[in-house]
């Protein structure tokens, strides 16, 4: 079975932990200790894949440490979710996506972009759009609302990163497997068998050369025969 590590990154109060708690246990818990940082284990079948997810439900992400740099260093995919009801929390995932393609050296990553709390109608600030904005802005990530109250599109959202990872992992082994073949071409066709073991074929023509040489060599003493 697969490991997929998935490290779920956000200002404070988005809604991280009940976003992950609602996907593993299928549970809404009204209040979390937001200082809480934890790992959760769960097992699902993507496209006929069984796959062990491990999701990391960070805390404090304002100020930058070691252990941040070393969880998404090990993250295989990311959430990177904010409220709808605060436009600070949209900010802080400019810097945070940042980090997170500067940690991992590379412009494709995968991740999905989540507005969370998308039930709170009245207290909405931020619109569809403005997600959309942000995604497109991103080389069109995929870009999900979310209500961890309800699960709405909770499960979505992880498994659009499962499957993001599941692509360039194939996409990988692929590349690694067509460099392979093409070595295996390049590569001079190496006899098995020991030089000095090979059998000397001798042609009948050049056997008689041979003999008719023999003379020639022995009588001049060097090792080179010219035939005539
Ligand atoms: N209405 C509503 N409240 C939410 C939702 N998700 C989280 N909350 C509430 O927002 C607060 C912060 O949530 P929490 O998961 O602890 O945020 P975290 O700091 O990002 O982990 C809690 O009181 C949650 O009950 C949601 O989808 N809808
Ligand atoms: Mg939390």
């Amino acid at each position: 079975m697969r490991d997929y590590k998935i490290v779920v990154l956000g200002a404070g109060g988005v809604g991280k932990s009940s976003i992950t708690v609602q996907f593993v246990q299928g549970v809404y818990i009204e209040s979390y200790d937001p200082t809480i940082e934890d790992s959760y284990r769960k097992q699902i079948e993507v496209d006929g894949r069984a796959c062990d997810l491990e999701i990391l439900d960070t805390a404090g992400v304002a100020q930058f440490t070691a252990m941040r740099e070393l969880y998404i260093k090990s993250g295989k995919g990311f959430l990177l979710v904010y409220s709808v009801t605060d436009e600070n929390s949209l900010k802080e995932l400019l810097a945070l996506r940042e980090q997170v393609l500067r940690i991992k050296d590379s412009d494709n990553v995968p991740m999905v972009l989540v507005g969370n709390k998308c039930d709170l109608d009245e207290d909405r600030v931020l619109s569809i759009e403005d997600g959309v904005k942000v995604s497109q802005d991103w080389g069109l990530v995929p870009f999900y609302e979310t209500s961890a109250m309800y699960k709405t599109n909770v499960d979505e959202a992880f498994i659009d990163v499962v499957r993001q990872i599941m692509r360039k992992e194939a996409a990988i082994s692929a590349e690694k497997k067509q460099q392979k073949e093409k070595q295996k071409v390049e590569q001079p066709v190496v006899s098995k068998q020991p030089v000095a073991e090979q059998p000397k074929k001798v042609e009948p023509a050049n056997a008689r050369q041979n003999q008719s040489t023999k003379g020639n060599k022995s009588s001049s003493g060097s090792k080179c025969c010219t035939i005539m």
